[in-house]
């Protein structure tokens, strides 16, 4: 389904990264990857997993460096030519603002969380975006419906999923007229690197394993699959949007 177009994915870290499962779904339908690792603390981590997906790009990318950011785009303009899906699958707060009260919140803490969670969409996508004109785009980026509803712990990544979510809107209608595509996958609980920083992520994965719709957890694989959806030409009538992949839980009042 995506043979012979190219891709940008940020936000591997590790095997349970959902930029990692992400990637093996879209390399599997015939796209090419160039996957970025946040500092040599990872690039042996994501050099590994990658060589498992042959052709292959790797790239060195902090979004809290606007060089990087740059240099990113100049690179996969370089290696791949033109991009036609970029994924954006990275967030982070200081690990003492996920837990207790939001009230306590301290600037620097918000600022962080906003600068690598939400506004790092923003500088990809005008990044990139002169790299994906004319092709049938896609941006992709994870969100959480703690940006949406108060999930306790959540906190200042709740308003800074806020942010995120629209911005989605705002780029779906700026890049909308070059053809990109613009929607975030809002994933249930997944066990990962960066979910292991929220306090109490075990009690609220067991409480929405017994509640959702279908009565279970979701894992990288389901958000993948999205992914390929948004990634496709199947969704070529979609842009702006937030798909739930979270066994719908959102959709309950209780
Ligand atoms: O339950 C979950 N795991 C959910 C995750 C539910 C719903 C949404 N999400 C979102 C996250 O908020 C995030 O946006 O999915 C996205 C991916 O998260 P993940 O796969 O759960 O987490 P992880 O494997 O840790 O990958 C995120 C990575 C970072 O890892 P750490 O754990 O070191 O923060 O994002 C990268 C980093 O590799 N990252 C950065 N990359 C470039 N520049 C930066 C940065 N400044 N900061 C973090």
């Amino acid at each position: 389904m995506l043979q012979g177009k190219t891709g940008l994915v940020v936000g591997v870290a590790n095997k349970r990264s959902i930029a990692w499962a992400i990637a093996r779904a879209l390399h599997a339908q015939g796209m090419r990857l160039a996957l970025t690792y946040q500092g040599e603390r990872f690039e042996g981590e994501v050099r590994a997993l990658g060589d498992t997906l042959p052709g292959t790009t790797y790239l060195p990318l902090d979004v809290q460096d606007d060089a990087q950011v740059r240099g990113a785009a100049d690179t996969v303009r370089g290696v791949l030519g033109g991009l036609d899906c970029l994924v954006h699958s990275i967030a982070f707060a200081k690990r003492e603002e996920l837990g207790g009260r939001f009230l306590d919140t301290s600037r620097d803490g918000y600022r962080v969380a906003q600068e690598v969670s939400a506004y790092s969409l923003t500088a990809l996508a005008r990044a990139c975006s002169p790299l994906m004109e004319g092709r049938e785009a896609s941006i992709i980026t994870l969100t959480y419906l703690g940006g949406e509803r108060v999930v306790p712990n959540y906190n200042v990544m709740g308003v800074a999923k806020a942010a995120l979510d629209a911005s989605v809107r705002y780029l779906a209608a700026d890049l909308g007229p070059q053809g990109i595509r613009v929607n975030a996958i809002s994933a249930g609980p997944i066990r990962t690197l960066s979910a292991s920083g929220v306090s109490g992520l075990r009690d609220l994965m067991e409480v929405m394993g017994e509640r959702a719709p279908l009565r279970r957890n979701v894992d990288q694989e389901d958000v993948a699959g999205a992914a390929v959806f948004l990634a496709s030409p199947l969704s070529r009538g979609v842009t702006g949007e937030v798909i739930h992949v979270d066994a719908g839980y959102h959709v309950l009042g209780f």
